[in-house]
């Protein structure tokens, strides 16, 4: 891949120099996907209006910018299939057709996760049904788009904070091998995909030993794992950036990829960390969790980007274990952060702001190249 890479980064090149030599007169834009082609591919997620099109100031910096795409919810099994039996593939087929049409890559995200179930698996309480639901939908929908993804989120977020099982009704009705299950059913019904295992917080030390304690045992069952996903919904001033490295060394180390799956620094106030989306925070009619509706102080601003450079130096570090970095989102007023865990709030989480204009943090993150 890395090879392929070097190739295509020397057609790439008199893009790229073009962009520099054009800076002097009228500075055009640096593109992600080039300056970072030799190192890991640049990706975004994309709501179901991206997706349909229906975006267009999106859709330009989209196509310029970003070469691996992630849909924000529409590959989730609520929507893949919204009846039991009926599956509906309108929008994922539209995403992988948008990128095969424009020469980018599509994760699919999520085949097996407790979150956004439709309701109906929601209320099984018998073992055999849920086993019906969970092989028929990975079969089903691993083999529809094998060739068309790039690699799956096989599971997602099996883990509690302390590294043991979460008890979700995979894993109650299931019982824990239900994540070996999870990978062996999508080998073999997308044999053309990589199989990741994605989750938040799983750079913490505990977790992350969880993670590693599951990694092991689908590898010791004999089936195929390509990936590890650190999804790194991160807090402005407070990136575990040592964690970080150490989760890069010790995930690598298991011979798999590792990836950076939904990017974003969150910068407004939070009482904890990480993506439990079950978790709120009290008190939201208070003002002072809502700070910047008038806009971003400078003084935020360049903490912001101070620490996205940070991170991308440290993902620089590690180029060679490190396979793609998504980011959760286009711009600042797509963010899932505007609503969660405080609903109506105006959060700066991304490249990108509400204009869909590059953010101090995004020519930090590009100034990472050149230093
Ligand atoms: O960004 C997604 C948001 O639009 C949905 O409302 C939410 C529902 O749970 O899921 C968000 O995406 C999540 C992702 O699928 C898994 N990791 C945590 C993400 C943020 O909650």
């Amino acid at each position: 891949m890395k090879i392929t890479r070097f190739y295509l980064s020397i057609i790439a090149l008199p893009a790229i120099l073009n962009c520099t030599a054009q800076k002097k007169v009228a500075p055009l834009l640096p593109v992600l996907k080039d300056v970072f082609w030799n190192d890991f591919s640049v990706g975004t997620a994309l709501s179901a209006l991206q997706i349909e099109g229906r975006d267009h100031k999106a859709d330009s910096l989209v196509k310029k910018q970003f070469n691996v795409l992630t849909p924000e919810n529409s590959m989730k099994s609520m929507f893949l299939q919204p009846e039991w039996g009926k599956f509906d593939f309108r929008i994922g087929d539209r995403l992988t057709d948008y990128a095969a049409k424009n020469n980018m890559q599509v994760v699919g995200h999520t085949l097996i996760w407790h979150s956004q179930l439709p309701a109906y698996a929601q209320t099984i309480r018998s073992k055999d049904s849920l086993q019906a639901f969970f092989n028929n939908h990975i079969r089903t929908v691993a083999a529809h788009y094998d060739k068309k993804v790039l690699g799956w989120d096989v599971v997602n977020e099996a883990l509690n904070e302390d590294g043991t099982m979460r008890p979700s009704i995979f894993q109650r009705l299931l019982g824990d091998d239900f994540v070996t299950e999870a990978f062996r059913l999508a080998q073999e019904a997308s044999p053309n995909s990589e199989l990741y295992y994605n989750d938040y917080n799983n750079e913490q030390p505990a977790k992350r030993a969880g993670a590693i304690r599951l990694i092991k045992k689908i590898q010791g069952a004999g089936v195929r794992i390509d990936g590890v996903g650190i999804q790194g919904h991160w807090h402005i001033g407070k990136v575990p950036f040592d964690d970080i490295e150490k989760s890069i060394l010790e995930y690598s180390a298991l011979g798999i990829k590792v990836m950076f799956t939904e990017l974003d620094i969150e910068v407004l106030p939070r009482n904890f960390t990480g993506a439990e989306v079950n978790q709120r925070m009290r008190n939201t009619n208070d003002t002072a969790l809502n700070p910047y509706t008038a806009g971003l102080p400078d003084s935020v601003q360049k903490q912001l980007a101070d620490d996205y450079a940070q991170l991308f130096r440290l993902f620089l570090k590690h180029r060679d274990k490190i396979s793609r970095i998504t980011f959760w989102g286009v711009n600042d007023g797509q963010s899932w952060l505007n609503g969660w865990p405080v609903p109506g709030r105006t959060n700066y989480p991304l490249l990108f702001d509400r204009n869909y204009q590059p953010k101090p943090a995004y020519y930090a993150v590009i100034a990472t190249k050149q230093q």
